[in-house]
Formats: structure tokens, sequence, C-alpha cells
């Protein structure tokens, strides 16, 4: 390895000096990030570990979990317990807070985490992650409840993602632009190799699952026929189309080269809310995305304003280049 390279360590260190800090979040992002190291390594391995496959039981969501999932729940769970930053975990795969063991040194920050999203792609070997969010535990607070957590997204200290693609990268934002790391396998080091990500304002590219179109409302039906009439169409420009069914996955390629990302309000999940989770997918990827330029949006409000009503409350999510955004919003609008 070039020694000039920049470990995500020493990268944390250095924004934490200037920023005057005393090192808890430094310290805390050190712990996750050591088991999204350990998450990517049995997600390497796959069949090799027996990791594939359902696990045979359901989350609170009513969805099946994979071995996977359980295990990456584990893993987040023992790497952050006992640091001594946090007062309290949440995850997708648990009903309630996790409460640290009686005894564990406590601190002053939230982790709200999915621990391996688009768990879908498991079994075949497509492209998974991790994401989580940092919230500041209110004053005063050493035994967080429901309540305590529910704070919208525009009060994260910061948010993140590990992408385990054909290399594992770390995205990570603490307010101040989005820097993406790779994954060193042979030292264990995630190097600085994606320096102050910025989303173009434009795009030609969307992603969306069309199977549920029927089910979608005026606007976003509007704004995918416009696409999908190219230069035939009032867009007069051809567009391309992704979905890959794995939100990290999505997120990263419009980091990467723009695009719009869209799981949109849907007739058959209004009483649900819709598909993605707000503490743990929709406000990370907000922040992370606002971050580098673009935008975040239910299609009506912006993401990161919402007021949470519950720790596993589900929201339609709009979100990637600027302009694009903009245009859907605008579509709900009239
Ligand atoms: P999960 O947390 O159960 O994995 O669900 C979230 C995932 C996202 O990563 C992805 O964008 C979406 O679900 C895909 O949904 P669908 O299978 O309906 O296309
Ligand atoms: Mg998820």
């Amino acid at each position: 390895m070039p020694l000039n390279r920049t470990t995500v360590t020493h990268f944390l260190i250095e924004a934490m000096r200037e920023k005057h800090g005393h090192g808890n979040l430094t310290l805390l992002l050190n712990d996750v990030i050591t088991a999204c190291k350990v998450i990517s390594d049995q997600v390497n391995h796959g069949a090799l570990v027996g990791a594939l496959g359902s696990a045979g039981s359901e989350n609170v969501q009513g969805e099946t979990q994979k071995k996977l999932d359980i295990l990456s729940n584990e893993i987040f769970l023992r790497f952050n317990e006992v640091g001594g930053h946090l007062a309290g975990m949440a995850s997708e795969e648990m009903d309630d807070p996790y409460a640290l063991p009686e005894g564990a040194p406590r601190g002053k920050y939230l982790l709200l985490f999915d621990p391996l999203d688009g768990s879908s792609n498991i079994d075949v070997n497509v492209s998974v992650g991790t994401i989580f969010s940092v919230l500041k535990c209110p004053e005063g607070v050493t035994h967080p409840e429901v309540k305590d957590f529910l704070q919208p997204g525009t009060t994260q200290v910061c948010a993140g993602y590990a992408l385990y693609g054909p290399s594992s990268m770390l995205v990570l934002t603490t307010g101040d632009g989005v820097n993406g790391f790779t994954l060193d396998q042979n030292i264990g080091e995630f190097i600085l190799t994606h320096p102050g990500m910025t989303i173009p304002e434009d795009t030609r590219e969307f992603a969306i699952n069309a199977s549920n179109s029927r089910f979608w409302e005026a606007p976003v039906q509007r704004y995918v026929e416009e696409c999908l009439a190219g230069t035939d169409g009032p867009r007069k420009e051809n567009f391309n189309m992704r979905w890959i069914a794995s939100m990290v996955a999505e997120v990263h390629r419009i980091l990467v080269r723009g695009g719009i990302f869209m799981y949109p309000m849907d007739e058959r999940m209004r009483s649900k809310g819709g598909k993605l989770r707000l503490m743990y997918e929709a406000n990370p990827m907000a922040f992370i995305i606002e971050q580098a330029g673009g935008a975040c949006s239910t299609g009506r409000e912006r993401i990161m304003t919402l007021q949470p009503t519950g720790l596993h409350q589900r929201v339609p999510v709009i979100l990637g280049s600027k302009n694009e955004v903009e245009r859907v919003v605008s579509y709900h609008k009239e």
C-alpha cells in the first residue's frame, strides 16, 4: 500500500482535532467501523461459513429474517455495547431499544442501525449494506426509551453506510461533507478513496421498482412515464433505469454518478406509511445525500424535518440529484 494513504481512523482523528472534540464520537465510530468489517467478512465468506439462507424467524415488521440479518445484528450489538460511548441502541431487527448490559459504561450517544439492508440479495450474491445513524441522547437520560430516539433527522450527529459489494466501502458524514473509504482486505483498514463526494444536480438515470407501478400515486406515475417516453416525450431526453433492491447500493451509485431513487407511497402500503424505515434507513441516507448536495423528500416534505412518531415508522423516499427530486416534489404539489 502506498504510504501516503489516509486510514479512516486517521481521517476521523484529524476531523475531531479540527472541531476541538473530545474524541467520544471518534471512538464510537471506531467500534461501528470494526462491526462493519466483521459483517463484511461474514458476507464475503457467505456459504463457506454457513451464513446464507433463512433463519426461520420474523422481525417486528413481519419480515422473514435471514441468518445474516440476525448475525449482523448480533455483531453490531456486541462491538458497540462495551465502548462506553453509547446510552442506547435501536435496530431494524429488534422491536424495542436495546438495553445496554447493567454495569456497562455509558456515553452520550444513541446508535440506530439496519445491520444488513437489502437482505433479499444475500442468497443471490448481490450487494448488501449496513446503514447507521448517530443521535445525541437527551440530557440527563441514562436508560433511553423509544421517545428519546424519536428525534428529527436534522439532529443527527453522524450518518453512514457500509456497502458490501465487489469491494467493501464505508461512506460517512458528520455534517461536514461526505467521504468514502475502501476496505483494504490485506491490512483490514478502510482507506480514504472518495474524498468530498458530491452528487451532480442533473441526471438521466432513475431507480424504482416498476412492478409496483399500478399502485403508485399520480405524480410518480407521471414522472416515470415522462422518463420512459424519452426523446419522444416532454423531457426530450432518453433515461436509463436501474433497480438493485438494495438501498445502500442505489445510494452509492447516486453518490458516484448521480441519479434519482424512489420508493414512493404505494396504495398497498398506505396504512403502513411506505416501505422504507425513517429512523435507520431514510434519515441517515437523507443526511448523506443532502451533505453531498442532493435532496431527499417524501414527495411532500423534506425527510430530515419529519417529527418521528415510532421507532420503526415507514416513509415514502425520493432521493438523489437535486433538480430531479425537486421536479418530482413539484409534481406532488400540482
Ligand atoms: P430490508 O431492510 O428488509 O432489506 O428492505 C429494504 C430494501 C431496500 O434496500 C430496497 O431499496 C428495497 O427494500 C427493495 O424493495 P423491493 O424488494 O420491494 O424492491
Ligand atoms: Mg433495511
